[in-house]
This record gives C-alpha cells, sequence and structure tokens, in this order.
C-alpha cells in the first residue's frame, strides 16, 4: 500500500492553525507572482521579439498608470504580509501570563527537562493539554535548538545564556522532540517524544 503523503506535520497547537494558514498564504502569493512575472515576461520576449535586421525599438516611457499599479498593488500585499507576520512572531514570542515553568537543558547529545515540582526526564517531556508551557532553556556546552514540529515551535538554546519559548497543546498525544541545530557527532541522535495529555491523565 503506498502510504498516505503528508505535507505537513501533526497539527497540535494553538498557534498551529495560524502558522499554517500564513505558510499557505505565503506560498499561494508568491507562486502566483513569481508565476504572472514569468508569463508576462514569455509572452513579451514573443510578443516584441525582433522581426527583421532593421526594425528598430520603439520604446514606450513614463506610462504612469501601469508603473503606480505594480508598484502600489504588491506594495500592499506584501506590506499586509508583513503585518500579519509580525503580529503572528509576537504571538509566538510573548509567553501568556500563566504559564507552567518547566527548564530545559540541551547537551551534547540530549535533552534534560525539569517540571516545578521536581521532577525530571530525559528526551521526553510530560505536558498537560489546553495549558500553556513557558520553558526556560540553557545549553551546557554548544548551540542546540528545541523543535516540536506538531506545535509550530523552535527556538535556538544557547550556552551562558537562558532563552524561552513557550506552547500550549491542543490535542492529547505523543509528538516528535528534535534538536534542529547541528551540535556534533550526534545530533540526529538527539531526539525524543513530547507527551501531551489530558488534564486528568497529568
Ligand atoms: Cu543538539
Amino acid at each position: 500500500m503506498i502510504p498516505r503523503l503528508r505535507f505537513f506535520p501533526d497539527s497540535a497547537s494553538s498557534i498551529s492553525p495560524e502558522v499554517n494558514f500564513f505558510f499557505i498564504l505565503m506560498v499561494v502569493l508568491c507562486t502566483t507572482v513569481a508565476t504572472g512575472i514569468a508569463v508576462f515576461l514569455i509572452y513579451s520576449a514573443i510578443r516584441y521579439r525582433r522581426k527583421g535586421e532593421n526594425e528598430m525599438g520603439n520604446q514606450r516611457r513614463n506610462y504612469i498608470p501601469a508603473e503606480a499599479a505594480w508598484i502600489i498593488l504588491p506594495f500592499f500585499f506584501f506590506m499586509g504580509m508583513f503585518a500579519w507576520g509580525a503580529e503572528l512572531y509576537f504571538e509566538i514570542e510573548r509567553p501568556p501570563d500563566n504559564t507552567i515553568n518547566m527548564y530545559a537543558v540541551g547537551r551534547q547529545w540530549m535533552w534534560k527537562i525539569q517540571h516545578p515540582e521536581g521532577q525530571r526526564e530525559i528526551n521526553t517531556l510530560h505536558i498537560p493539554v489546553g495549558r500553556p508551557v513557558k520553558l526556560i532553556m540553557t545549553s551546557e556546552d554548544v548551540i542546540h535548538s528545541f523543535f516540536i514540529p506538531a506545535f509550530r515551535t523552535k527556538q535556538d538554546v544557547l550556552p551562558d545564556r537562558y532563552e524561552t519559548t513557550w506552547f500550549q497543546a491542543t490535542k492529547p498525544g505523543k509528538y516528535h522532540l528534535f534538536c534542529a541545530e547541528y551540535c556534533g557527532a550526534k545530533h540526529s541522535g538527539m531526539i525524543g517524544w513530547v507527551y501531551a495529555m489530558t488534564p486528568s491523565d497529568y
């Protein structure tokens, strides 16, 4: 049987639907504009090609409406995308006030997690669904990156400083946790699981 082709990882956090939507919009908009330019370029090259030895170019200068249109329209489209992207970025970067704070330390080659109640775990992270969780992270050695694709969250983790990230799981399940910054020989083994649990199980 052919496995079903999947374009997106699971979508399981409060921000992931908007990130998906924004991503699709960017792809559609950029593909449309790039295709439009390519088609117009090819059409013009054929339509206005030099047809004989003696043919001289006939330049039309300063056709203001067309020039204004291709400056102003894309400007508003792309500024709109920028504004939306910035708004989404702030939402992703700024944790809400009522987070559960946990600690994560990256080292070659594992993730060490500590819960506020003191429990520790390695390469696994258990969180309750429906509550925002903030991770306060650092690294013991080199740069790592804490990446949970299903939550659409990725944060570089640096030695000698603290980084934070936050997420709120919306669906119970088991999700991949990766290190997304090449950090040495066993970088590919620096993986784990996030268990999003119903509050009663948690
Ligand atoms: Cu790493």
